[in-house]
C-alpha cells in the first residue's frame, strides 16, 4: 500500500464529474487500498478518489472510533437511492478544505446502492454520521463541496483563505 497526496481546494480538478467503473478488478483494489491507506493517515472518515486526483466514482468510508475495531467500506459507483426529508445538521471538514468547519444540513437517512471491495452488489440503509459522510463524499463524486451548501459569504471567506495558504505555501518551497 501507499499514501497518496491529498488534492486541496482551490482546485478545478475537485469541481470536475468523475465517471463510472467497468469492473472491480486486482488495479482497482490496490488504488481502493492506497485511498484507505491515505485516508487512515490523514487522519479523516471518508474519501473520495477524486481527492487523489482520480476522477472515478469510488469513495472509501470508515467512521468506527479510535478504541473500535477499524470498519473500512468501499463503495463503487454508489447511487444514491432514497434520502428522507427529515433532515440533520452536522459539523463538517474535508481533507481538501484542511482547517475549515462548517455546519451542513442534509438529510438524515439515505439508502445506496454500490459495488463492494470485491464487485459484489450490495445495499445500505444509512442514518446519522455515516449518512452524512457517504453524501459528503457523493458530493465529491458530482464535483460538489460542503462549502457549496453554506452561505456564499463564508463560502467565499473560507475560499479567500484557502488561496492565501497556497500562495504562502508555493513562497515557501520556491
Ligand atoms: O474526515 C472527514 N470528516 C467529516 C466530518 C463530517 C462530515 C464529513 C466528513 S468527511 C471528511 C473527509 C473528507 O474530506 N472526505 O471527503
Ligand atoms: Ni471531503
Amino acid at each position: 500500500m501507499s499514501k497518496r497526496k491529498i488534492i486541496i481546494e482551490p482546485d478545478p480538478i475537485l469541481r470536475e464529474k468523475s465517471s463510472p467503473l467497468e469492473k472491480v478488478d486486482n488495479e482497482l483494489r490496490k488504488l481502493m487500498d492506497d485511498m484507505l491507506e491515505t485516508m487512515y493517515s490523514a487522519p479523516g472518515i471518508g474519501l473520495a478518489a477524486v481527492q487523489v486526483g482520480i476522477l472515478k466514482r469510488l469513495i472509501v468510508i470508515d467512521i468506527s472510533k479510535e478504541d473500535e475495531k477499524k470498519n473500512p467500506i468501499f463503495f463503487v459507483n454508489p447511487e444514491i437511492i432514497y434520502q428522507s426529508d427529515k433532515t440533520s445538521t452536522y459539523e463538517e471538514g474535508c481533507l481538501s478544505l484542511p482547517g475549515f468547519y462548517a455546519e451542513v444540513e442534509r438529510p438524515t437517512e439515505c439508502h445506496i446502492n454500490y459495488l463492494d471491495y470485491n464487485g459484489k452488489r450490495k445495499k445500505l440503509e444509512a442514518d446519522g454520521l455515516l449518512a452524512t459522510c457517504i453524501q459528503h463524499e457523493v458530493d465529491h463524486l458530482n464535483g460538489v463541496l460542503f462549502i457549496d451548501h453554506i452561505s456564499k459569504l463564508k463560502r467565499d471567506m473560507i475560499i479567500k483563505k484557502l488561496r492565501k495558504n497556497k500562495k504562502e505555501l508555493k513562497k515557501i518551497i520556491l
